[in-house]
């Protein structure tokens, strides 16, 4: 029986081509600067961000911290959407390690924050107070099932930051998704905003890394904060290779990987008991409720070979990528048909 894993784009394996590079990629010790490939990566990720300078990281998770540490002080506030991926699944590392206190303000369902809310977050100047100095967005947006914030929006909302003399970090590890979704080189989404983190190791395959990119000056600080959390890394030109094959070849295949949820998503409208919205897939997740009558729906997919990601109670996660065929796709939502109809 294949295996269909649906739980995230995180499980996607390095490609041929890759490999090749990784075999072949020229290096030399990246914390002395000395690492050929790495050089080469960053100022791809810098100019395809349409940002001065970028950063290495290991992982997205370390490239959110990064854009945080960089851009703030100890005490500092910082506002994020209540379903931010920097808020739930990143450990409180940024209050931890980056001394912030973290205020939230609602994510409507497509993953955008009121600016009404934003501003009235943001603190008035009063002894007692700390000090709002930035705000996070996400794009795509994980929890609220992959949707995408505009170019519009995204000027918008930064603007009203700036405004109040807040800095914008964007948490952009799916931001080729919401690219390709819109038709825009992803430096138009990221234009608004001053720092931005990308993923090499979700959709586009790459097995490890991140990238953080803003100004030279702020580059500078992540670099040294990157040092300090133990993430400079030697002879990192080995995983960098996959990294400028993940931009350079990676990014246009995506649109398959958004037909595919969306086929996933209609699917499941024909299957008694699901409950899921089509319209609101724009990009490779897609959030859904199984049947109330079916207990434990993800371990009993999990044992038909089709595996998705609980996020508790009814609802289930799947993302679609590169290993995930449409003729997976008819596969997976056949066997979940099964299950139900056994369950019934
Ligand atoms: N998200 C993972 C899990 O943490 C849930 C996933 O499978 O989706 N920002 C966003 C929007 C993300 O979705 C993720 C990974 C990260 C940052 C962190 O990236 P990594 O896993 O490289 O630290």
């Amino acid at each position: 029986m294949k295996i269909i894993d649906l739980r995230s784009d995180t499980v996607t394996l390095p490609t041929e081509e890759m490999r090749r590079a990784m075999y072949e990629a020229e290096v030399g010790d990246d914390v002395w600067r000395e690492d050929p490939t790495v050089n080469r990566l960053e100022g791809l990720a810098a100019e395809v961000m349409g940002k001065e300078a970028a950063l290495f990281t290991p992982s997205g998770t370390m490239s959110n911290l990064l854009g945080v540490l960089a851009n703030t002080r100890p005490g500092d506030e910082i506002i994020v959407g209540s379903e931010a991926h920097i808020l739930w699944y990143e450990v409180g590392g940024a209050s931890v390690l980056g001394g912030v206190i973290i205020r939230t303000v609602p994510n409507d369902e497509d993953g955008k924050l009121d600016p009404v809310d934003v501003e009235k977050t943001i603190r008035s100047v009063n002894i007692h107070f700390p000090v709002s100095t930035l705000l996070c967005l996400e794009n795509t947006h994980n929890r609220c099932g992959g949707a995408i914030l505009t170019r519009e929006y995204t000027e918008e909302i930064s603007g009203l930051a700036h405004k109040h003399g807040l800095l914008v970090h964007l948490d952009g590890a799916r931001i080729f998704n919401a690219a390709i979704a819109l038709g825009v080189p992803a430096r138009e989404l990221t234009a608004p905003v001053d720092t931005v983190s990308f993923c090499l190791s979700k959709a586009l395959s790459a097995p490890v890394g991140s990238l953080v990119c803003g100004t030279k000056e702020t580059v500078e600080r992540a670099r040294k904060w990157r040092k300090m959390l133990g993430g400079g890394m030697r002879q990192a030109g080995v995983i960098a290779a996959a990294g400028i094959v993940a931009i350079e070849k990676m990014v246009d295949r995506l649109a398959e990987d958004h037909a595919n949820a969306r086929r996933l998503a209609e699917g499941l409208t024909q299957i008694p008991g699901f409950s899921v919205r089509p319209e609101k897939v724009v990009t490779n997740i897609v959030n859904f409720e199984f049947p109330e009558n079916v207990s434990d729906f993800v371990i009993k997919m999990g044992e038909r070979g089709v595996k998705f990601l609980s996020r508790g109670g009814r609802s289930v996660r799947a993302v679609t990528h590169r290993m995930v065929s449409v003729e997976d796709i008819d596969e997976a939502l056949e066997r979940m048909a099964g299950m139900v109809k056994e369950a019934s």
